[in-house]
């Protein structure tokens, strides 16, 4: 399989600094060397142009912050990958997760696709929700088209449909935005039901819903891993999956052969211990694009 890289170094979206290191975390843990010995053709298309948070002006527009910036990073980042031919698996490194709100539709290249969203966190925030203001807790509100017109219309006409989204590792959930989850019927496996159901049925009810789609998208926050295994985040929360249900998510979405592009959220260098979190995350991607323990 041909794969591009293409790093999104943006902190904007958080609420602190470092997560737009994590390009390079991931670049330094050898994420393009893996990948080739998998058996992929593996081209790194560089990064994104994305501001520092020092150069700008943190002034909420109604309710977000750094609104601006983030919406030209992001229209920038869906059409750099719109623009790769359709066969081509894209790998995006954040970043926080608001890089998503370009991924998603630049990654669709404009069909159909489904969404395994998987994260500590539902991001599913508006502006009027938000207790923050900080937009890496609203890419998937914006994606199905609620709140910000602006954020909303990153790729054109193209939208989410929410009974194309699964969110898994969920463990964190503002009160106003867990109804809005609900309103709009979006399936949700908390970590609950990941201790009750386990990884290999949640991965083939995943599977069973997308089973009429062309593309489906597997966006990784490295926050739905439990801190213990992935200390390297900005937003940590106990109870996350461990090291093998994560791998068995992937290595059971590989098997699939479903998966047509992946991003890498939220690792955060400043945080982390001898770049841990970025190793455990390639791992990740190893195991989605096809390496076999045995
Ligand atoms: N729900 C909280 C907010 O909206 O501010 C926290 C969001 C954290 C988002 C993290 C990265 O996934
Ligand atoms: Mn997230
Ligand atoms: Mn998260
Ligand atoms: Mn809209």
């Amino acid at each position: 399989m041909n794969i591009a890289i293409l790093g999104v170094p943006m902190d904007l979206g958080a609420g602190r600094r470092g997560v737009d290191m994590g390009p390079s975390a991931l670049r330094n843990a050898r994420l393009a060397a893996a990948l080739r010995d998998v058996g992929h053709v593996v081209r790194d298309l560089g990064d994104v142009t994305v501001p520092i948070p020092e150069t700008l002006d943190k002034h909420q527009n109604q309710g977000l912050i750094f609104l601006d910036a983030i919406l030209s990073a992001c229209s920038s980042t869906c059409q750099r990958l719109l623009d790769l031919p359709s066969d081509v698996f894209p790998i995006s490194l954040g970043g926080d997760h608001s890089i998503s709100m370009g991924t998603v539709p630049g990654a669709a290249r404009g069909e159909r696709a489904g969404l395994i969203w998987v994260d500590a966190h539902t991001d599913f925030n508006t502006p009027s929700s938000s207790p923050s203001g900080n937009i890496h807790g609203m890419p998937v509100a914006h994606l199905v088209g609620l709140g910000d017109e602006h954020l909303s219309s990153i790729g054109g006409g193209w939208r989410m449909r929410p009974e194309d989204i699964v969110m898994i590792g969920i463990r964190s959930v503002d009160r106003r935005e867990r109804d809005l989850v609900r309103e709009h019927g979006i399936t949700v496996y908390t970590m609950k039901e990941v201790d009750q159901l386990g990884m290999t049925r949640i991965t083939e009810e995943t599977l069973e819903r997308f089973s009429d789609l062309k593309r489906v998208h597997v966006s990784f926050d490295a926050d739905a891993l439990d801190p213990s295994f992935a200390p390297g985040v900005g937003t940590p929360v106990p109870g996350g999956l461990t090291y093998r249900e994560a791998h068995l998510l992937m290595e059971l979405l590989s098997e699939s052969g479903r998966v047509t592009s992946m991003d890498i959220v939220e690792v955060n260098p400043i945080l982390d211990a001898q770049n841990q979190t970025a190793h455990l995350m390639v791992g990740m991607a190893e195991s989605l694009l096809g390496k076999r323990i045995m």
